[in-house]
């Protein structure tokens, strides 16, 4: 293995390098941790120090580090056909062979079935596709004037300019003037911050869905394109929905005739314990947004699947469709694709998260939500998040500008775990490969790094 300078790449890096969502200033004064090498569940820096990935990277390295198959499959590809577009009627046979084998994976549900597919190489191009289908599919409708498309405060579809305006990130939005025109904004099913006293989290579940008939009347049913949301809130911190939402949701979507986009960026491919997550929460999307896991996060790939009812009318009416990027249908990244999803049914990756680690995860979990700084603890297939509190009696929170999710996740680094802070709320999604023993290993270490955090937040004198 070759050994790296340290502190020569962080010279580099932070000369020549602006991060994504980083204070470009603040990361130059310290410099960013080498990432060098990764293998199954663990990732190496280039100190030579271990850290156990409960993130699987960014949410997307769904089969684990290390996987020589994926490799060869991109190498074999490289060779046979690195490259070749699929504008001009031409196609590969890893993209044609790819989306037969996603449409396969996709369950009907009702009379929704998922025939097609249209690619992009990430989550954000896959929204900017579904906002020009979504339009397009009600031009030929003979219905234009349904232009919105309702988000939800606190989700997240992307970075593009359009992903950026349906995701709700106030923080997002207010650099560059977003949202863009014809995208508006509901509240999230959150019951821990928004139930009420005496509501049961069902009850809020309806409550909360019923936001969406609200903005609809609010806006004019005729006016109203579409709705897209995340089945479970990740980057927004792991915010499950209560067991009635998604029934009710569907009602409404159902009674105004609007399209629903389900952005399973992060829910497909196992993480939940489905191929796709719309067949747990029981709802029926028109699209639904892939990326990340589709290739364990190995080669960018992203596309939509595209439900009968608008592939129909985008088919048979729609003559050209004028959109589309030069890496649509990627050799190389639909090869890696099939080999990838070939890894998941072999090793029954989706079904062990449902029956097996999944399961165990909720169990063990039961040992964070018993620590004294947590006040909520959750899963759900194989994401985990809990929130930290002042006070666990009373679940009282601590002050948003202490950043105490900062503090943990400074704990989780130095510790060797990588757990997300959002707020204060600490997120996991680890690989899919993960054993009952790693399972273990992982939640050692998170209370771990919980009785490090309390004791630290206790010395500053922040506890209740
Ligand atoms: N939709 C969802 C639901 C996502 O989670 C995207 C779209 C955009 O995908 P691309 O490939 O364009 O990044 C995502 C991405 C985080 C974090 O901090 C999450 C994502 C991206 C970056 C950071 O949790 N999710």
């Amino acid at each position: 293995m070759t050994t790296v300078d340290t502190k020569a790449i962080q010279a580099i890096d932070s000369a020549h390098y602006l991060h994504p969502f980083t204070d470009f200033k603040d990361l130059g004064t310290r410099g960013a941790r080498v990432m060098t090498r990764a293998e199954d569940i663990y990732v190496w820096d280039s100190e030579g120090k271990r850290v156990l990935d409960a993130m699987s990277g960014l949410w997307c390295v769904n089969a684990g580090y290390g996987r020589k198959e994926l490799a060869q499959a991109a190498y074999d590809q490289m060779m046979a056909l690195p490259y070749y577009n699929s504008f001009f009627q031409t196609t590969n046979v890893p993209a044609a062979t790819l989306a037969a084998k996603l449409a396969s994976l996709a369950p009907r549900v009702g009379d929704r079935h998922f025939s097609h597919v249209f690619y992009s190489s990430s989550g954000s191009e896959s929204n900017d596709s579904n906002v020009r289908m979504v339009r397009r599919y009600w031009d030929l409708m003979g219905q234009p004037q349904r232009k919105i498309i309702i988000g939800r405060t606190n989700g997240y579809h992307g970075s593009t300019m359009a992903g950026a305006s349906l995701g709700g990130m106030s923080g997002m939005h207010a650099q560059g003037d977003l949202p863009i025109p014809n995208i508006t904004h509901i509240g999230q099913p959150y019951f821990f911050e928004d139930g009420r006293p005496g509501e049961s989290e069902e009850e809020f579940g309806i409550r909360a869905a019923g936001w969406l008939e609200e903005k609809i009347l609010e806006l004019g049913a005729d006016k109203v394109a579409a709705f897209i949301a995340e089945p479970l809130q990740g980057a927004g911190g792991v915010i499950i929905p209560p067991s009635t939402y998604w029934g009710e949701i569907q009602r409404i979507v159902d009674k105004y005739g609007i399209l629903l986009i389900s952005d399973e960026v992060i829910c497909a491919f196992g993480r939940l314990g489905h191929w796709f997550a719309y067949e747990k929460f029981g709802y029926k999307p028109d699209l639904v947004t892939f990326a990340k896991a589709v290739t364990s996060g190995y080669i960018p790939l992203g596309g939509v699947m595209v439900g009968n009812r608008v592939a129909d009318v985008l088919i048979e009416k729609g003559g050209e469709f004028n959109h589309g990027y030069t890496y649509s249908g990627h050799p190389v990244a639909c090869a890696v694709a099939l080999a990838n999803l070939e890894i998941m049914e072999r090793e029954n990756l989706v079904g062990r998260v449902r029956d097996d680690v999944g399961p165990y995860l909720a169990k063990k979990f039961q040992e964070v939500a018993a620590h004294p700084l947590v006040g909520l603890a959750e899963t759900c297939g194989f994401v985990g998040g809990l929130v930290l509190v002042k006070d666990k009696a009373s679940k009282q929170t601590f002050a948003p500008s202490l950043s105490v999710g900062m503090v943990c996740r400074g704990h989780c680094f130095g510790n060797g775990l990588i757990m997300r802070a959002v707020g204060d709320r600490m997120i996991i999604a680890p690989p899919l490969t993960m054993t009952h023993a790693q399972i273990d290993e992982m939640v050692a270490l998170i209370l771990h790094c919980l009785d490090l955090t309390r004791e630290d937040v206790q010395a500053r004198g922040w506890l209740a």
